[in-house]
């Protein structure tokens, strides 16, 4: 019967930089048949035994070798599954991140694998404006979990944390601002509204838009580029949540999906979207829920589409006038937008005075209490314009007129008692009605008073993002009844 040797490796896998892996000969199962001059290391199996080493050693040998290519960087000549169909990434991209204001040996961001080289065909090309935030976030310590500082990396030391960017679009990049977002103003809104409107105007040649952008006050910018960005090009606003040096940075893999999502032809007429987790979600509903990764969603409205490894799929299409159909025409415009306040409402609450009066307050209620209801009318009766919000932002209120016309109440403010109903009446859809409540309540006195503006009722808006509406609406109309249509429209 022939005997069968198997050669037993036991040598160190030494994978090189220098080197790259082959198999060798020591390293490939060796049978030596009727071998008299068997090695110390060798020892006799039968044919069974043969056969369950060889099967052993088929599922061990691919794990070393792709350990060792993982060591060295070298990459298998195989297309990678998410290339089909498309270039593959140039190693010319390969990341510098840490240098400039992250720059130190110490602070710099995790190295990403390179990959070879490849011709790279026609691409969508995709402008990034960068704004700072956590997707620009440097660690003190990198690697860890500790305090980081927003906005400290460039745009470009961004763009290079993302070698497979390429693959997808030609990507360029302007450095719009490098700061937390919590110092972004109204101001900079408009300056960043007018940038993107020329830039989409004067570039036939651009897909998209990307904004990077700090993630704490991300929706109020994504929501206000939904108002005035007045084209139909897809602009996308993306963050992150851990700083690009720190711990699992999720701003590669947003950045990604967000580039991909401006570069796709689906993405054309969905107007300003925060991509997020590979979740599409429109500006108009996104919100921050918390702190953590996958933090941002779409509420009850849900997501557009999602970032897929197969492609950008879209599943929804917001029907809410924005893009070419927004009539929000920033260029004549001051850079102060209207003085718009924010208030809540709560059990015992007063109402609010103002040393100087807004143009409009947003009040987050479910529900004035009586005095409350005094306070927003006397407001109202001084010009102020009152518009309510349920903090969830989740309400949809059954506001009178139908089919975009005006709240019920809204439409005949002859007098106090019309403001019962300026919420849309008792309101089943969630007791808006008692925002009217207590204006009624109030109103006994007010016979000989004259017709008291109506209230703007808002449906479906966070308050924080009902007030930008306002601010924006307010360069139109100060008019409540125009300003409730608006509300109807967006
Ligand atoms: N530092 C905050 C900001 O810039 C947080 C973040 O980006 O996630 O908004």
């Amino acid at each position: 019967m022939g005997e069968i040797r198997l050669h037993m490796f036991t040598s160190n896998i030494n994978c090189s930089n220098n080197t790259p892996f082959l198999p060798q000969k020591d390293l490939l199962p060796a049978f030596y048949m009727n071998n008299s001059n068997a090695q110390p290391h060798r020892s006799r199996l039968n044919l069974a035994a043969s056969a369950f080493f060889t099967t052993i050693l088929a599922i061990i040998l691919p794990i070393i070798v792709a350990g060792c290519a993982a060591q060295t960087g070298a990459v298998s000549a195989k297309p990678n599954p998410i290339s089909t169909g498309l270039p593959a990434v140039p190693a010319a991209i390969a990341p510098q991140m840490g240098a400039g204001a992250a720059g130190s040996a110490t602070n710099r961001a995790p190295q990403p694998q390179q990959i070879p080289a490849a011709p790279l065909g026609p691409r969508p090309k995709v402008l990034i404006i960068a704004t700072g935030g956590t997707i620009a976030g440097a660690q003190e310590q990198p690697g860890t979990t500790g305090a980081y500082r927003a906005g400290s990396l460039t745009a470009e030391q961004i763009i290079a944390s993302v070698p497979e960017l390429p693959r997808y679009a030609d990507v360029e990049s302007e450095q719009f601002s490098n700061v937390a977002s919590t110092a972004i103003t109204p101001a900079q809104w408009i300056a960043l509204s007018r940038r993107i409107n020329k830039v989409l105007s004067e570039r036939k040649d651009l897909a998209g838009v990307v904004v990077t952008h700090g993630t704490d006050r991300l929706e109020e910018t994504a929501f206000f580029l939904y108002l005035t960005i007045r084209s139909d090009k897809p602009v996308v606003v993306v963050g992150a949540q851990h700083p690009a040096t720190g711990l699992s940075p999720d701003g590669p893999i947003n950045l990604l999906g967000a580039v991909r999502t401006a570069a796709s032809t689906a993405a054309v007429g969905k107007g300003v979207m925060v991509v997020m987790d590979d979740r599409i979600i429109s500006a108009r509903e996104t919100r921050k829920n918390y702190q953590r990764v996958g933090g941002f969603s779409g509420g009850d409205m849900g997501l557009l589409g999602v970032v897929a490894s197969s492609g950008v799929e879209f599943f929804f299409a917001p029907v809410r006038k924005h893009g070419s159909q927004s009539e929000f025409d920033l260029a004549g415009v001051d850079s102060v937008l209207p003085r718009v306040e924010l208030t809540f409402s709560y059990p015992g609450g007063t109402g609010v005075t103002f040393d100087t009066l807004p143009a409009a307050v947003v009040v987050a209620t479910t529900g004035f209490t009586r005095a409350e209801g005094t306070s927003y009318q006397a407001l109202r009766r001084k010009g102020v314009v009152v518009a309510t919000a349920f903090p969830s932002g989740d309400n949809v209120t059954a506001v009178g007129g139908g089919e975009g016309g005006p709240p019920a109440g809204a439409t005949s403010a002859t007098s106090a008692t019309s403001a019962t109903g300026a919420n849309g009446g008792r309101g089943g859809a969630g007791g808006a009605g008692a925002t009217g409540t207590a204006a009624g309540t109030a109103s006994g006195s007010a016979i000989d008073q004259p017709p008291l503006p109506p209230q703007v009722t808002v449906q479906h808006l966070t308050p924080q993002k009902a007030r930008i509406l306002m601010m924006v609406a307010l360069t139109k109309t100060h008019d409540p009844r125009e300003l409730q249509k608006i509300f109807l429209q967006y």
